[in-house]
C-alpha cells in the first residue's frame, strides 16, 4: 500500500464508554500511515460520544472524528452512514470494526496488506489460522449457525460471513453503494457481501483471532438476531 493514502477506520458505537478511549489509542498506536478514525455513535446513553469529543479537543489523535447520528439507532444504519462519510472524506481504504476489542487492532495491518491485491478483505475466524475460542460456547454456536444459514441461502463465497472486521478499497466501497444499504441492524454484514458479489468484487479472507469483548455488554439480542435471519430469507426468496 502506498504510504500517502488515507485509511479511514469506521467504528460504530453504542454504549462503549469503557472501551472507546483505549481502542482509539490502540488504533493510533499502530502507526499506520494515513490512518484516521471515525466513530459513529448513536447518542449512547453512557456518554461514549462525550469521551470522543474530549479526545478530539485534546488534539492528540490527528483526524479523529465523531459522527453523532440523529436517525434511529442501529448497527447497520451506523455502518451505512459511516461508509458514506468515509467516502466523502476522501478515504482510499476503509476499515470497519467493532469498538469492544473483539476485533483486535493488531490485525489491521494484515487486512490492509491483503486489500492491496483485491477489493475487499474479511477478517475471518473460519479460515486456516483463524481463532474463535475465547467466547462462551453458546455465542460461538449462535455465530456458527447464523453464518451457515446466511452462507448457504445466499451462496456467499466467504467462510465467515458474519465478521464485521473488514477492509475495503475505495473502488469496492463505491461499487457497494453504501448510501442505499437497507439493513438497520447487524445483517448489514450480509447485505454488503451480497452487493460485493453482485458487483464482481474480489474478496479475500485473512485469519483473525476473535476474542470476547473487553468490557461492557453485547447489544445482540433475540430481536436483532431474528431480524438478521429475516433479512437473509427476504434476500433469498423475495428479491428479483
Ligand atoms: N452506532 C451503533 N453501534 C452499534 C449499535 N449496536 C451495536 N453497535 C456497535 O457495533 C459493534 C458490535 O456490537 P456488539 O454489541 O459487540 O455485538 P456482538 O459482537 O455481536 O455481541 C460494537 O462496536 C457496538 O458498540 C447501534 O445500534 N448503533
Ligand atoms: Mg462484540
Amino acid at each position: 500500500m502506498t504510504s500517502s493514502l488515507k485509511v479511514l477506520v469506521v467504528v460504530p458505537t453504542y454504549d462503549e464508554a469503557e472501551n472507546i478511549e483505549a481502542l482509539i489509542d490502540a488504533l493510533y498506536g499502530l502507526k499506520v500511515r494515513g490512518l484516521e478514525v471515525l466513530v459513529v455513535d448513536d447518542s449512547s446513553p453512557d456518554g461514549t460520544s462525550a469521551i470522543v469529543e474530549e479526545l478530539i479537543a485534546g488534539g492528540l489523535y490527528g483526524g479523529l472524528r465523531l459522527m453523532t447520528r440523529k436517525g434511529p439507532a442501529g448497527r447497520g444504519w451506523a455502518g451505512r452512514d459511516g461508509f458514506v462519510e468515509a467516502l466523502a472524506l476522501g478515504a482510499d481504504y476503509i476499515v470497519e470494526m467493532d469498538a469492544d476489542f473483539s476485533h483486535q487492532p493488531r490485525h489491521i495491518p494484515e487486512l490492509l496488506a491483503a486489500v492491496d491485491d483485491c477489493d475487499m478483505v474479511v477478517g475471518s475466524r473460519f479460515v486456516g489460522g483463524g481463532v474463535d475460542q475465547d467466547r462462551g460456547l453458546v455465542r460461538r454456536v449462535i455465530t456458527r449457525v447464523a453464518n451457515a444459514f446466511a452462507r448457504s441461502l445466499l451462496g456467499l463465497p466467504v467462510l465467515d460471513c458474519n465478521s464485521g472486521f473488514r477492509a475495503y478499497s475505495r473502488k469496492a466501497m463505491e461499487a457497494i453503494h453504501p448510501d442505499t444499504l437497507e439493513s438497520a441492524g447487524p445483517s448489514i454484514v450480509h447485505e454488503v457481501l451480497v452487493r460485493g458479489r453482485d458487483a464482481g468484487l474480489k474478496v479475500r479472507e485473512v485469519p483473525i483471532e476473535f476474542v470476547d469483548r473487553r468490557k461492557g455488554g453485547s447489544k445482540l439480542d433475540f430481536r436483532r438476531l431474528a431480524a438478521g435471519y429475516w433479512w437473509v430469507l427476504k434476500a433469498r426468496f423475495f428479491r428479483p
